[in-house]
């Protein structure tokens, strides 16, 4: 078996909760279409991307707008979205997470992101994470959203390492299946028996040491 070299993380879920502002705008766009968006239609957004998002906010409101409004309404979410995560700071890091990554910084492990979302360049920086990342794979790189592999291993290729020398950290389903397609190993994030085929499960980063990412 190769020995891991690299860590991949998922963002919203992982790294920050950003879910809650995503939720806020989504409902603000829900309650001006004149509907209700709840936060158990929320959790069927988490990982899925920005318009794939919509159609699924839309098909619960049960409208059915032209290509050219869907684009505008995914437009005022998303100023929305920005306007709340422009406030984001270091406060708002999941607990761990900062001390995980120094510490496979100092033991020599490449890190990478890999997430749908097109705002994880502001996300980061707000949140002074962005040097700790030797690459970078978002919304803005990929075309093909998870579960397609496409995101996990751009960023393989970024760090110059193998797919089955990298761990994926995940809290979507869709991610998980990704990084499982990937051919790399994969920790979710969240609860078992919620999250499948994840080769280990945590509900979080906090106490996490290098030691999880043997396999
Ligand atoms: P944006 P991840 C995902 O982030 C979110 O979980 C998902 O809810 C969101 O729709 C998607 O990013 C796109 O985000 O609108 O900012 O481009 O979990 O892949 O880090
Ligand atoms: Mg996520």
């Amino acid at each position: 078996m190769n020995k891991i070299k690299a860590c991949l993380f998922d963002l919203d879920g992982v790294v920050v909760d950003t879910a809650k502002y995503h939720y806020l705008a989504w409902k603000r766009l829900a309650s001006s279409l004149g509907f209700d968006f709840t936060k158990e239609d929320n959790e069927r957004l988490k990982g899925v991307s920005r318009m794939r998002s919509l159609e699924i906010l839309l098909s619960i409101g049960k409208v059915n707008p032209s290509e050219g409004k869907k684009i505008m309404m995914a437009q005022e979410k998303n100023s929305w979205y920005v306007e709340y995560i422009s406030k984001l700071d270091e406060s708002e890091i999941l607990p761990g997470v900062k001390d995980f990554l120094i510490e496979l910084r100092r033991n020599g492990i490449k890190i990478a992101l890999g997430s749908a979302s097109k705002n994880s360049m502001m996300i980061l920086n707000n949140l002074n994470l962005t040097s700790y990342f030797d690459a970078i794979v978002d919304g803005n790189k990929v075309s093909k959203a998870k579960p397609d592999p496409e995101v996990f291993l751009l960023g393989a290729s970024e760090l110059k390492v193998q797919p089955s020398e990298c761990v994926v950290f995940e809290d979507a389903q869709a991610g998980i299946d990704a990084a499982k397609a990937a051919n790399m190993k994969v920790i979710g994030i969240g609860q078992k028996g919620v999250l499948l085929n994840a080769d280990k499960i945590f509900e979080g980063l906090s106490d996490a040491h290098i030691d999880i990412i043997e396999f």
